[in-house]
This record gives C-alpha cells, structure tokens and sequence, in this order.
C-alpha cells in the first residue's frame, strides 16, 4: 500500500497484513466465493433471458467489495454504481432478493423495478446502485452533510469508478467534502478502463490519489485484488473517518475480467493484458494464503462451494417464482406516494 500523504503527516495502513483470525479469513473467501458465484449464474440467466437490459459484472473485483463492507457496520451508509452486485451481498441484501430483482420480479429489493444497476435496501442504508457515472458522488456527500449537522459519528462510504474521476462531481464533491470535513470514504474501484477508454486517453494525471490527495484527504492506494489488504485499509480509514478525521480515498487497484457489460465486444484491451490480471485473481490468492496459514483444511473449499451452489439454486428458484409486477401498477411511484404504499405484497 502506498501513503500518497506522506509529506502531510496523515496515518496511512502501511503495517503488512496478517491472516490472524482464521475463522474471520474464511469468511472473507466465502464472500467473495458467494459474489463470483452468483455472477457467473447470471451470465447463464442472461443467456437465457431471464435477466434482461445491463448487466455489468464485477468478476475479479470481489476483494474491493468483501474487503470494504466487512469493516462498516449497520450504521454506516453505502453509495455503490451499476456494478454493485458484490456489494450489495457483501452488505447483507440476500441473494433471494437480489436475483429477484435482476429478474424483475417484485419481490426484488427494489420491487424490480431497478434490475442490475439499481439494487437498492434502505433498512441496510444501501443507498444503490446509481446508473449515471459519479452521480453517486454528491449523494453520499449530502448524506454525510446530514450526520455531522446532527453530530452522528458514521461512515457515508462512496464507490465509484477511475471513470468518475474524470467528472465534475467527483471534484465538486471531494473539494466540498474537504473542506466542511464531512464523513465519507471516497472508494475509487480503479479497473483501468471506462467502458472502452483507457485511464491514460481520459486522464491527464493517472495516479488517482495523488490527484485526491490534492485536495489534502488522506490518500492511500491499496492493492484491489488482495482482501486482506482492502480490508485493512478500509479499516483504518473508516475508524478515522468516524473519529472525526473527515473524508478519506482510497484507489483500489483491480481489475475487471469480463467486459464492461454483456453488450460489450471487449475489443479494445489484449488478451495478454486480461491473462496477466487474471494470474492476481483475488480468490485463488486468498486460498492459497488461508491454507498455507492452516485456516483452510482440506475439504473446506469444496464444502463452501456446496453451501454456496445450494443458495445460489434457492435464490434462482425464488427468483423464477416470482411475480411480474401487474400492468396496471406501472404508473405507481413515478409521483410521489406516502412511504408505507411501497411495501412489498405478493
Ligand atoms: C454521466 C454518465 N456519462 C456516461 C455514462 C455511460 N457510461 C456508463 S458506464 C461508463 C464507464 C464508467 O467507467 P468507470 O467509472 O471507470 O467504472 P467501471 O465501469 O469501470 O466500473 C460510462 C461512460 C453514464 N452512465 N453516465
């Protein structure tokens, strides 16, 4: 990990990380297991039509989800984009009510009316699932506005892409965030492309927390692919940013293994370059680091593996079983109806 404050004097998660707790390390792997999973269930859905419109996956990306939602607690808000499955399970939306959603059946965390892009769970202040890049940006600065005028001591966690970095929100958001010291973690998922632009045709700086550091936040680039790092990392920033040290950023650098979503040709990046990342997959490195540590035993990944195909299955039958929202209801919450209309009865 690298500190980009290093001349400011801001504490920074340099300390090597540690499988200390082996029964914690486990379920790290189980969750990024249980996202991997799920998403290559839905490539096959999708195929099938079963799940229609975008579908933007996050296979390679996992450790940013587990690493990051594992250290905020139920308190703490969320701001996620379209590639938000991982995060969504990671903080707790069940994959019942997530595949349902893809589907759009109404049974869906947002009544399937939001499909892939748009997962959504106030009671788990999962705050989306935003489709417009860096749209997220300004949201979860004002819900971090509102804690401290209220003198709340929470995390307003904020993920976004290297794409975002290009936009006026992101600017518009850190500067003010700054500057009022408002309580959000800037979580930048940089997976080196937008859509089809490389960081390098769309950035004149590419060190994205040297540029956040500008804005004197607390800068750490962290190791995207290795849980245990994005854990530790988030850790620490979070436990500041609650303490009142104001926002933090960290760059997590992943990368994405599947093309930007099923629509694209993924043309504009080698196949050497994919091979390459795919060698730094964060699944088979957390294996192999919980077993050298003999957190892992024999046996125990192919058990996972089980549990996790039996709640993917239960989840697609949910799924499948759902209900298609009636005609008749489509008209409903394009203006506003008071709060309790909206709850779910199938
Ligand atoms: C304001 C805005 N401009 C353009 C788009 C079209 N668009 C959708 S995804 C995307 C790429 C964003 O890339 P990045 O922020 O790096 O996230 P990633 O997809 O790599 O996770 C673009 C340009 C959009 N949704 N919103």
């Amino acid at each position: 990990m690298t500190d980009r404050n290093a001349d400011t004097s801001q504490a920074s998660p340099l300390t090597p990380t540690t499988v200390d707790d082996a029964g914690h390390g486990v379920h790290l792997l189980r969750e990024m297991l249980r996202i991997r999973r799920f998403e290559e269930r839905c490539v096959e859905l999708y195929s099938d039509t079963r799940i229609r419109g975008f579908l933007h996956l996050a296979i390679g990306e996992e450790a940013c989800a587990v690493g990051l939602m594992n250290v905020l607690s139920p308190d703490d808000a969320v701001v996620a984009t379209y590639r938000e499955h991982g995060y969504a399970l990671a903080r707790g939306i069940s994959m019942r009510s997530a595949m349902a959603e893809l589907e759009g059946k109404l049974e869906g965390c947002s009544r399937g009316r939001g499909g892939s892009m748009h997962l959504f769970d106030a009671e788990r202040r999962f705050y989306g699932g935003n489709a417009i890049v860096g749209g997220g940006l300004p949201l979860a600065v004002g819900l971090a506005l509102a804690d401290h005028l209220q003198g709340r001591h929470r995390v307003n966690a904020c993920v976004f892409g290297d794409g975002a970095m290009a936009e006026g929100e992101f600017h518009e958001s850190i500067n003010l965030a700054a500057l009022w010291h408002l309580p959000v973690l800037f979580c930048c998922e940089n997976n080196l492309y937008a859509m089809g632009t490389a960081l390098e045709r769309a950035e004149s700086e590419t060190d994205l927390s040297l540029k956040a550091a500008s804005y004197r936040v607390p800068s750490w680039e962290v190791d995207g692919m290795d849980v245990f790092a994005v854990e530790a990392a988030a850790r620490q920033a979070a436990e500041s940013v609650r303490e009142g040290g104001g926002p933090h950023f960290l760059e997590l650098r992943t990368y994405r293994f599947r093309a930007h979503s099923m629509y694209d040709s993924d043309r504009y990046r080698d196949k050497a370059e994919i091979e390459q990342w795919k060698g730094h997959d964060p699944i088979p490195a957390a294996v192999e680091r919980l077993t050298t540590s003999g957190a892992l035993a024999q046996g125990d990944l192919e058990r996972l593996e089980a549990e996790i195909a039996t709640e993917i299955d239960d989840a697609v039958a949910f799924a499948d079983a759902g209900t298609l929202e009636a005609v008749a209801d489509l008209e409903r919450f394009v203006t506003s109806e008071p709060v309790d209309a909206m709850a779910v009865s199938p």
